[in-house]
């Protein structure tokens, strides 16, 4: 047996900052999310390079079939609208679809829109200390509904693998627009 230590671990979660050496960072602009607005008239008056959202991650085991490995993420939502269409992410089902997942809630507020496979939709609010559960078959998109930056986090297998082609093709059957200064899934 070696001497047990104790040591500091390679990540660290502070705040809204997820700190390593293996945490990697992808952004999304306005470009990456052409055609998932309504607003096709506002959505050609922004600057393309608008920074919508931000994704850092640490994903230990890449997918490679093996099962039981945990990812971990953390998504900075930036508030803003195109018309009356929150900023929001992609949106995605899992290519591997049982496999769920949790996001909670860091700061900021926003919607968690949520679809099953008959295309039913729902939301959940977003705000700090709100934990959600994901079970697989349900796709998944955030939108922020404040005037500052939506955090959250989110933890899913590293086998569950991302299908963003049903989106991309036909959207969510109901979008979070902004009624009358009010949320609303439409
Ligand atoms: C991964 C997890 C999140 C999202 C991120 C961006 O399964 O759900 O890390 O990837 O919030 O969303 P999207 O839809 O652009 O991947
Ligand atoms: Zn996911």
């Amino acid at each position: 047996m070696e001497t047990p230590k104790i040591i500091v671990p390679p990540l660290l979660f502070v705040r809204d900052l997820l700190l390593g050496d293996e945490v990697t960072k992808s952004n999304r602009n306005l470009s990456d999310l052409k055609d998932l607005f309504q607003d096709v008239k506002s959505y050609e008056t922004m600057d393309p390079e608008t920074l919508l959202y931000e994704v850092y991650s640490y994903t230990p085991v890449q997918n490679d079939g093996k099962t039981g490995a945990l990812n971990f993420g953390i998504t900075h939502i930036y508030p803003g609208k195109v018309g009356q269409e929150y900023f929001m992410t992609k949106g995605h089902f899992h290519a591997q679809d049982n496999r769920a997942e949790y996001y909670w809630g860091i700061e900021g507020e926003g919607v968690l829109i949520l679809m099953d496979r008959k295309r039913n939709v729902w939301g959940e609010k977003m705000f700090s200390g709100s934990l959600h559960y994901i079970p697989g078959g349900v796709a998944h998109r955030v939108a922020n509904t404040g005037n500052k930056v939506l955090s959250f986090a989110a933890c899913w297998p590293s086998d569950a693998g991302h299908d963003y082609e049903e989106i991309a093709e036909k959207g969510f059957s109901a979008r979070l627009m902004e009624v009358d200064g009010i949320p609303q899934l439409i």
